[in-house]
């Protein structure tokens, strides 16, 4: 993509509503534009963004055999009566009334509308245990929306329902979900505790969140500091395997959120182990047993051919909270620094001389072959002042740069700039793009 054709309107000035560091950069980059309170357009920059965590909690669904549906977000209020959330769930429920006078509403979260398709569908143990996940835009009419897309009132969300015969097949949809989670945030680039949470208006017994730690998290939170130091990657998985011993390892060390904070059990942790800090909240999951299938009759034939009523989880990952939460992680003084794996483009290539002859020949060979080798690449090719040009591309935070210059293009070189590090090197183009294409 050539930024003179890229629509990434950039600012210099901090937007002064935005409270939060991933708010303001979101904003400076051109990520996204304000519609209403807590309601945001994504611009290129940072739909591409979105795009990408989505893929990655998409393929880590799909690793542990979850199944993508999509389901709307308009739901019949009747579905809510069923369960007895309808009045429940108060002012944070956006009501619609349609041209006939039927209630609906716009979808906070979908456990009423996956346990009906369930139900319709579903007759017999045989056809057990199952997950199903969409990710699909959410309404929550929050009193507060604030710092952007960390709470918003419409949000991206991946929901994802297990339906099992029993404790013991919940527990074991459950894990599987739990690890997953710890995959999908570590690649990218995130280290998320699981914490002992309150289930809050989702209900049931059993449930974690999933927290980064973040001096602007909205929650405190303390946790052991050794489950900062595990490594998840590292960890070899057999999804069909006993999960168990990795959830131990996870949960046997302190980890808990604000509610469910007992000061005794953490003073007993040694004190230079102890992590009091705050957190955001990057994932929910839940096991609620019968909680909406006894009342909305969702029951299969079991082994005797009694009808058994199904034992459900659910499980959320904030994909648009996330795109805030990995900049809260990752920036610096002059802006973000993408992980690669969820950065919008590798390569930003910069051509500090546009006009020049030299340095033209030299940035559009070196953008040709990025493209031929299918490598994300942002060529710079604005006739611009270098320090803006350069100013910009460590704000968008992509994982390298190629900045050519007319010095250098005299002496053969290009220079290459890791955002992370800041480290520089000066290469022949060639083997500059070599270097940064080697593991793309
Ligand atoms: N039905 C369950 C799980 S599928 C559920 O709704 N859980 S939740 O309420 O905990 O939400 C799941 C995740 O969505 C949260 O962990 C959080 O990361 C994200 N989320 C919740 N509210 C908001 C919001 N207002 N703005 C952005 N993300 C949010």
């Amino acid at each position: 993509m050539r930024s003179s054709q890229f629509f990434m309107p950039t600012m210099k000035e901090t937007p002064a509503e935005a409270q939060i560091v991933s708010h303001r950069l979101m904003l400076r980059a051109g990520m996204i534009k304000q519609a209403s309170a807590g309601i945001y357009s994504w611009l290129p920059l940072g739909f591409k963004v979105l795009k990408k965590i989505e893929q990655i909690v998409r393929e880590e669904q799909d690793a542990i055999g979850c199944q993508e549906v999509l389901m709307p977000t308009i739901q019949p209020a009747d579905l809510w009566r069923e369960s007895g959330r309808y009045e429940d769930y108060g002012k944070e429920m956006l009501r619609i009334t349609d041209r006939h006078e039927r209630e609906m509403l716009y979808g906070p979260t979908n456990e009423e509308m996956i346990t009906d398709i369930f139900r319709t569908h579903v007759k017999s143990y045989r056809e057990l245990p199952k997950l199903l996940y969409h990710i699909q835009w959410k309404f929550r009419d929050e009193v507060r929306p604030r710092f952007g897309v960390m709470r918003g009132r419409e949000f991206l969300m991946k929901d994802a329902y297990s339906f099992d015969l029993d404790f013991a097949g919940a527990k074991r949809a459950y894990n599987k979900m739990f690890v997953s989670y710890l995959r999908t945030y570590a690649r990218m680039g995130l280290k998320a505790i699981p914490m002992a949470a309150d289930s809050g208006p989702i209900g049931g017994d059993l449930s974690h969140e999933f927290i980064i730690l973040a001096k602007t998290g909205e929650s405190a939170v303390y946790c052991h500091r050794d489950l900062v130091e595990f490594d998840m990657l590292k960890t070899e998985i057999d999804h069909e395997g006993d999960l168990q011993p990795i959830v131990d390892r996870w949960t046997s060390l302190y980890a808990a959120t604000d509610e469910k904070h007992d000061a005794a059990t953490f003073e007993k942790i040694p004190a230079d182990k102890r992590v009091n800090e705050r957190g955001i909240e990057v994932g929910h999951i839940f096991y609620f047993g019968t909680k909406y299938s006894a009342p909305m009759k969702a029951q299969v034939g079991g082994q005797t051919g009694d009808p058994v009523t199904l034992h459900m989880g659910s499980y959320g990952i904030g994909v648009s909270r996330l795109v805030g939460a990995v900049i809260e992680a990752s920036h610096d003084e002059a802006g973000i620094i993408w992980p690669e794996s969820v950065a919008p483009f590798r390569i930003g290539l910069v051509n500090l001389k546009v006009g020049d002859a030299a340095c033209d020949a030299v940035a559009s060979d070196l953008y040709a072959r990025c493209l031929a080798a299918k490598v994300e690449v942002l060529y710079d090719d604005r006739d611009d002042r270098p320090g803006p040009k350069l100013a910009d591309m460590d704000l968008i935070g992509l994982p390298w740069q190629i900045v050519v210059g007319p010095r250098g293009v005299k002496s053969g070189v290009v220079e290459i700039k890791n955002r992370k590090t800041g480290e520089k090197v000066e290469l022949a183009p060639e083997q500059a793009f070599n270097k940064l294409t080697a593991r793309a």
